[in-house]
């Protein structure tokens, strides 16, 4: 090996070193939702569970901007519960409201709502909410989950749509469109419990 082809050998494996550096060094979850109404055009940042999901462009699968997360629900469907999720980093004893846009469509035998999972560091479940489910037609309506308090030895919180298949649709395809996913703090009348 000439002395030039070693530095270039070196340069390279120092490269890859803090590459791989870099990578470790990126958190797992930020302080904010990113990417939450779709716009990157596809699904970065959030991850797809079960089957059916897509990103779709058509002008009625988006609240908002462009695009939507469409769940569709075949009437050869198998994947009981089919769920989109982003994790965010949180701090005990906050006061958050969740929410996020739902459309329905051709609903025969599935259900949608939002979860709210709260976590540990070692990712142990500390805490699940869930909204009222989406059992019908609707056009675009705010889910909501207000007033939450983040509890005790919570490290981050997973932020959920979710489509619960009940029984087969047999007529055609269920559709469960989200988007505009939201999770912030709130404070003063806000973060007040409900009388
Ligand atoms: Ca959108």
């Amino acid at each position: 090996m000439t002395m030039l082809a070693l530095r270039e050998s070196v340069r390279r494996r120092v490269l890859i070193v803090i590459a791989v550096f870099l990578g470790l060094a990126i958190p797992a979850s930020a302080a904010r939702l990113q990417n939450e109404g779709f716009e990157s055009g596809d699904a970065s940042l959030w991850l797809c569970d079960g089957e059916g999901w897509r990103i779709s462009s058509y002008s009625k699968d988006s609240y908002r901007g462009i695009y939507g997360a469409v769940n569709d629900v075949w009437t050869n469907g198998v994947s009981e519960y089919r769920v989109v999720h982003q994790e965010m980093d949180v701090k005990p004893g906050k006061v958050y409201r969740a929410s996020v846009w739902v459309r329905a469509v051709c609903v025969e035998g599935s259900e949608s709502f939002l979860e709210i999972q709260f976590m540990d560091r070692s990712g142990t479940i500390l805490k699940q909410l869930q909204s009222s489910r989406v059992k019908r037609d609707q056009e675009y309506t705010q889910i909501v989950i207000d007033r939450i308090t983040v509890p005790e030895h919570t490290d981050r919180v997973s932020i959920r749509g979710v489509v619960h298949l009940v029984t087969q649709p047999v007529k055609d395809t269920d559709y469960h469109v989200f988007d505009d996913f939201d999770f912030r703090q709130v404070t003063g009348p806000e973060a007040l419990p409900a009388k």
